[in-house]
């Protein structure tokens, strides 16, 4: 896209660039790259023009594009964005299903419909989040498959705390809280057979600047302008996960989830604290110990006996 890669040029000049140049060095006329100059400012890029000098950048406002957010890895090696997405979830299976190959990244700056797990939403505020989906296509058995969200609830937690400060914690199994409250959800869907996986998608959405909830979740939702009181840009925020996503997925590929288990306990707020435990078998109170090798969650009924927990909701006193 001439868009694309006017931008990319200008990024890697450090001086001005004349219009006669970029028309020659993109092989359009110099009105065309005015035309792409203009709609580049409208996307949020602030682009000096000096007259005989030509054209620089300047600074980025918050914008979501493929150019701030594609990394060096296969995770985001390409990613597609859209300005409304019903669901960027359901954007990415398609890509899934038309044999699109692993790594490729769907993002959007509004989702009128977000899925949630268990069939329930994700308030996506327009602008304000990012709402971003990943399709993977690992050679693992479908039992497996909750360890990849861990990987990516991981990838999320390191990416707020070690580039954006912020004390991020992970509540077993998907959901990143601060200060015991929610800030990022998971949700990864499959396709496949029993014994195979085909594809999977890593949907993540994080509430960036969002200052007001829906009441519903008014008590247990935040975001980074809260906790921090100053605005983030969303695009920084989703390639810092993508590229740490990239290096726990590539890992966790060749060795399972064995490899981050004591990261992941280090993180987890649920480590040694009294659980409930929502399940299809019931409801009990337990004490959280670890996580083992598959991501189970390791827990120590009042009568003594350690036991996993694969899936169902858990809630830890002082946290949603
Ligand atoms: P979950 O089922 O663990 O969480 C959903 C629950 O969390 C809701 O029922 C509500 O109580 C609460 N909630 C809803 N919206 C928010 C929010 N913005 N912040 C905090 N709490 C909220 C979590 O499911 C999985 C969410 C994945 C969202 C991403 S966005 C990109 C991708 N596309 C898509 O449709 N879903 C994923």
């Amino acid at each position: 896209m001439l868009k694309e890669k006017l931008l990319d040029y200008l990024k890697t000049s450090e001086d001005y660039v004349s219009g006669e140049k970029l028309g020659e060095i993109l092989g359009v006329s110099r009105s065309a790259v005015w035309k792409e100059i203009r709609a580049l400012r409208n996307d949020g890029y602030k682009i000096d023009a000096v007259t005989n000098r030509g054209y620089k950048i300047n600074g980025v406002g918050d914008v979501i594009n493929s150019s701030e957010i594609k990394t060096d890895c296969v995770i985001g090696s390409e990613v597609i964005c859209f300005d409304e997405v019903v669901s960027t979830n359901e954007e990415c299976k398609k890509l899934g299903y038309s044999g699109e190959k692993e790594g490729i990244v769907v993002v959007a700056d509004n989702q009128t419909g977000g899925k949630g797990r268990l069939g329930r939403a994700w308030s996506s505020r327009n602008g304000e989040g990012v709402y971003m989906s990943v399709l993977l296509r690992p050679d693992i058995s479908p039992a497996r498959l909750s360890s990849i969200t861990l990987c990516a609830g991981l990838a999320v937690c390191l990416a707020l705390r070690e580039d954006f400060g912020i004390d991020a914690l992970i509540k077993w199994p998907n959901d990143i809280v601060v200060d015991g409250r929610k800030i990022c959800g998971i949700l990864t869907e499959m396709s496949g057979q029993l014994q195979k996986v085909d594809f999977v998608v890593v949907g993540i959405g994080i509430n960036i600047n969002t200052r007001e909830f829906p009441e519903e979740i008014s008590k247990k939702a935040s975001s980074l302008y809260c906790i921090a009181g100053r605005e983030f840009k969303r695009s920084p925020v989703a390639k810092s996960v993508l590229t740490r996503f990239d290096s726990i997925y590539s890992v966790f590929a060749e060795y399972g989830f064995s490899a981050f288990r004591s990261e992941y306990e280090k993180y987890c707020v649920n480590t040694g604290k009294r659980v409930r435990i929502i399940n299809r078998s019931g409801e009990f109170e337990a004490t959280a110990v670890g996580v083992d090798d598959d991501g189970e969650l390791i827990v120590l009924k009042d009568n003594g006996e350690k036991t996993a927990v694969f899936s169902g909701e858990v809630s830890v006193r002082g946290v949603y």
